[in-house]
C-alpha cells in the first residue's frame, strides 16, 4: 500500500492488492478530498505525473480516474493549463417554477439578456405545442439566462397574444416572465415537459460560453392554466456541465 498524508494528517492509501481497481481507488480518494474541502472549487489538482509518483501507479490509471471525474462534472480540464475542481452543478427538481425563483432559492443572482422579443404568426412546432392554429399571433421571447453573471441556459418562449397583449423588453430584461404573467392574472397550474441530451449549436455555444457540440440538455415545455389553456411553449438549452435535474420516483404498484 502506498499512502499520502492529508492536511488532517491521515494517510490516504491506494491498495494494490485490493479487488477494487486502482483507478477507482484514486477516483474515490480525489472525490473525498474535494468533498472535504481539501481541494476547494477552483483549486488546481496535482499533475498526472505527480499522482503517478505519489502512488507509484501508471499514467493510464491516473488518466482514467481523472477522465471519469471530468465526465461526472467534479473536475474540469483546461487545455495546456491543468485540471481544476469544477463548480458543483445546479440541481433542479422538476417542479413548475420559474428560472428567477430557482436561482433565488439557491442564493444565486438571476440575470437575463434579452436576445429578441417579437410578435409573429404561429408556425410549425409552436402551433402543435400551444394547441393553436397557424396565423395566430404569438410573442416570441429569446433570452439568455444567467446565474451570478454566468450563462446557464437559452430559452425561447412562445406566448399567445390572445392571452397577453403586451410584453415589454424592460420587464423581461429586469424581471421574471412568470411574474409578468401572474400580474396579468395568468397562473400557471401544470406543464408537460420533455428533457433530452443534445449538442450545442454554433450560436448556442457562443452565448453559453461553451464549446461547439458540448453536451447540453434540451428541454421543451408547454405550460397550462388550470382550465387547460396552454399559456407558454418554451424550448430551452441548458449547459450540461452546470446543470442536473432530479426526479422523485414513486412505485406505481404502491
Ligand atoms: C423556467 C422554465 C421556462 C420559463 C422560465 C420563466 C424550465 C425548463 N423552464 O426557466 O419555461 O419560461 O422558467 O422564468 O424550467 P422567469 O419567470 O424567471 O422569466
Amino acid at each position: 500500500m502506498i499512502g499520502q498524508p492529508t492536511q488532517g494528517g491521515d494517510i490516504i492509501m491506494v491498495d494494490k492488492s485490493s479487488i477494487v481497481p486502482i483507478y477507482h481507488q484514486l477516483k474515490t480518494l480525489i472525490q473525498t478530498q474535494i468533498l472535504s474541502g481539501e481541494y476547494p472549487v477552483g483549486a488546481q489538482l496535482p499533475s498526472e505525473r505527480e499522482f503517478c509518483d505519489t502512488y507509484a501507479i501508471s499514467r493510464m490509471t491516473v488518466r482514467q480516474a481523472i477522465i471519469d471525474l471530468v465526465n461526472e462534472g467534479l473536475l474540469k480540464r483546461e487545455r495546456g493549463r491543468g485540471t481544476y475542481v469544477a463548480k458543483p452543478k445546479i440541481e433542479q427538481g422538476l417542479q413548475l417554477t420559474s428560472f428567477t425563483e430557482e436561482m433565488l432559492q439557491r442564493n444565486l443572482v438571476p440575470g437575463t439578456r434579452l436576445l429578441f422579443l417579437r410578435t409573429e404568426t404561429a408556425k410549425g412546432r409552436a402551433v402543435a405545442r400551444l394547441h393553436t392554429f397557424e396565423d395566430q399571433l404569438i410573442h416570441i421571447i429569446a433570452r439568455l439566462r444567467l446565474a451570478d453573471g454566468e450563462p446557464m441556459a437559452m430559452e425561447t418562449s412562445h406566448i399567445p397574444v390572445s392571452l397577453v397583449k403586451e410584453l415589454t423588453p424592460a420587464a423581461l430584461e429586469h424581471g421574471s416572465l412568470y411574474a409578468a404573467l401572474r400580474k396579468d392574472g395568468l397562473h400557471m397550474a401544470y406543464a408537460e415537459q420533455t428533457l433530452e441530451a443534445s449538442l450545442a449549436k454554433g450560436d448556442e455555444a457562443e452565448l453559453l460560453g461553451i464549446k461547439l457540440k458540448a453536451p447540453v440538455l434540451l428541454i421543451e415545455r408547454t405550460t397550462y392554466l388550470s382550465d387547460g389553456t396552454p399559456v407558454e411553449y418554451v424550448r430551452s438549452v441548458y449547459r450540461a456541465d452546470r446543470y442536473k435535474f432530479s426526479l422523485r420516483l414513486t412505485n406505481p404498484k404502491g
